[in-house]
């Protein structure tokens, strides 16, 4: 078996009520014209490093965002939503029309997401695990899409402590956090270098895109 095959033959646990994946969702013509609307998104809001509040460590992976708010992090105000760009200060670039439609077929909640948040990690880059709780909304999924290289992801529980589970995610990938798993512990642990591609104007690695909903309607 090829390595790309058994790459794409990894299986999924099953999933706990509340997480859905939906393989390859995007296909590889929808993956490239989004992957087109990131390149112009970035180009008008390049990608920043966050840093941790407090210790204002860096995060490995680089972010930027689409829509009228855009999830930021620093040393000084720590985590939370801005409607402009932290160091162009700039209004984040509009949300492509793809993402609003993809956030209408999949969430089935009765208001478009606010934030599109983008994570490019290069090859190196992982996410500790985290819980996504800066939205006032819980009660909205988290729609998140994966392009470019491969790459590993962790469930966990409602605690950070409680045992978690891993499978891969793979570009045109979707995955769901919602209602009873809306505030479980996730984290990338790693990517798969060379699995993937992404334009040159953005370079090697992996682009996650997360969807939000962070006010109530
Ligand atoms: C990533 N994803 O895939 C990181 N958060 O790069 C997330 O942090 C995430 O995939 C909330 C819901 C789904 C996710
Ligand atoms: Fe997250």
């Amino acid at each position: 078996m090829s390595a790309r095959a058994r790459l794409f033959d990894d299986p999924v646990p099953e999933l706990p009520a509340g997480v859905r994946l939906y393989r390859r969702c995007l296909n590889e013509q929808e993956q490239a014209a989004l992957l087109e609307e990131v390149v112009e998104i970035l180009r008008r809001a390049p990608l920043f490093t966050p840093r941790m509040p407090r210790t204002g460590r860096a995060f490995s992976v680089r972010m930027s965002n689409t829509g009228p708010l855009g999830w930021v992090a620093d040393r000084e105000k720590g985590y939370r939503y801005e409607p402009a760009h932290p160091e162009t200060g700039r209004p984040w670039p509009a949300m492509p029309k793809m993402l609003l439609e993809l956030w209408a077929e999949l969430a089935g909640y009765p208001a478009p997401p606010e934030a599109g948040l983008i994570n490019h990690y290069a090859p190196g880059a992982k996410m500790g695990l985290h819980i996504d709780i800066d939205e006032e909304a819980l009660d909205a999924p988290i729609v998140s899409i994966s392009l470019g290289c491969s790459a590993r992801f962790r469930l966990g529980g409602l605690k950070r402590r409680e045992p978690t589970i891993s499978f891969d995610l793979h570009a045109g990938d979707v995955l769901i956090l919602e209602g009873p798993s809306r505030l479980r512990y996730h984290g990338i642990d790693r990517i798969y270098p060379g699995t993937g591609s992404l334009p040159s104007e953005i370079g090697e690695g992996r682009i996650n895109i997360t969807l939000r909903r962070v006010a109530h309607p």
